[in-house]
């Protein structure tokens, strides 16, 4: 108990400082040769999860909330819990067009800077990607074609994607904090394939063609040098870990173990959806640490939030002793525009005294 408060709110970098002192000769023997950004990064969650801590994430945190939008300094998870949380996640949909804005309208200069703030303040950032279908140009829920299954012969595809991709890679690399250092992200492309919802999903291609999709997508990285990015696979619901598994790129192309899983139909599908976890987070979580990975709850939540302790009698509860670097809700939607859209609850909700509770008792790390 006094543990988890005292650890709570101090700086998470410094926290994994002392963790990484007082732990392996694995930084020793690198010798004098720094760690990238990167491996900093996977230091400091893979040391946060054998704490019975996790960060807390947030999707696009600080950019819009239930009722506002580009407030300075405002975030909806801050005005109930007084601190923001320890993860925020970004997205690059629209960027392979090079939009100034993503797919929800954020500009991609404001993520940057956005970025920047959460790194200062000793939080994480991680991106997902939402890109277009490159065949028949409607967004990533277009799957009237199946570009996996065009890659290989069409050159012209093959070539945008490529060209796609070294864009997103540009804009990773671009990531600077105020010493002009590359600030470390967590990068989770072509999440919940074993879903067909997304044009990279199941049904639109072999397991053979996404992961040569992720090695691709890798090899555009590394072709401009980027050193900042820590590489997460995330898979959705419902799998046995060989079907986790078939896709899975391999262990040099991967450094989280991830997954999504939300919950349905409110109180409903509240049984469900603990299920899916315990049948699914428990083997991502010995994987991971067999691999020498970390494990991560890479997505999550209620939509519309309509239990007022869903954050400590469900998610809590159904988390509790997994050791996961963290988890990570979406995003809250601006009610005009869709109303209902919404994963943490804003000041006047009936869950706001359960989630203060919940940043108060989990372990989450939240940031001030
Ligand atoms: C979905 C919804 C959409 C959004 C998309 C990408 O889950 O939130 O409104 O456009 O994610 O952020």
């Amino acid at each position: 108990m006094h543990c988890e408060s005292c650890i709570k709110h101090i700086v998470p970098i410094a926290a994994s400082l002392a963790l990484m002192a007082c732990g392996s000769s694995k930084t020793e023997n690198k010798e004098a040769q720094a760690p990238t950004p990167a491996q900093t990064l996977i230091e400091r969650l893979d040391s946060v999860s054998r704490t019975g801590h996790f960060y807390f994430g947030h999707h696009d945190d600080t950019a819009y909330g239930h009722t506002w939008r580009y407030v300075d300094g405002a975030s909806d998870v801050k005005a109930v819990t007084g601190a923001y949380p320890g993860l925020m996640s970004w997205d690059l949909g629209l960027i392979e067009v090079d939009s100034a804005k993503n797919l929800d309208g954020v500009p991609f200069e404001f993520i940057a800077s956005q970025i920047a703030a959460q790194d200062a303040r000793g939080g994480i950032n991680a991106i997902s990607w939402h890109p277009i279908n490159p065949v028949s140009r409607g967004n990533s829920w277009d799957v009237s074609t199946a570009p996996l299954s065009m890659l290989e012969s069409d050159k012209a595809l093959s070539d945008t994607l490529d060209a796609w991709i070294s864009r997103a890679a540009g804009f990773i690399a671009s990531l600077k904090d105020a010493d002009g250092n590359p600030i470390p992200v967590i990068f989770r492309p072509w999440h919940e394939n074993s879903g067909s919802w997304f044009w990279w999903g199941k049904e639109h291609g072999t397991s053979a063609q996404y992961i040569d999709l992720w090695k691709r997508t890798r090899s555009g990285f590394d072709k401009i040098g980027v050193n900042n990015v820590v590489w997460a696979y995330s898979p959705d619901k419902d799998l046995t870990p060989e079907e986790y598994f078939s896709t899975y790129p391999g262990d040099e192309y991967v450094d989280i173990l991830g997954t999504d899983i939300y919950q349905f139909d409110g109180e409903e599908g509240t049984a469900q959806y603990v299920d899916r976890i315990k049948s699914q987070l428990p083997f991502v979580v010995d994987e991971a640490r067999k691999r020498g990975k970390v494990a991560a709850f890479t997505e999550t939540g209620l939509e519309g939030l309509e239990i007022d302790d869903w954050y400590t009698r469900v998610l809590q509860s159904a988390i509790k002793d997994l050791p996961i670097a963290y988890v990570c809700v979406w995003r809250n939607a601006i009610e005009s525009e869709k109303p209902n859209h919404f994963y943490v609850p804003y000041p006047g909700h009936p869950a706001e005294a359960d989630f203060k509770k919940f940043a108060e008792s989990s372990g989450a790390i939240f940031v001030k």
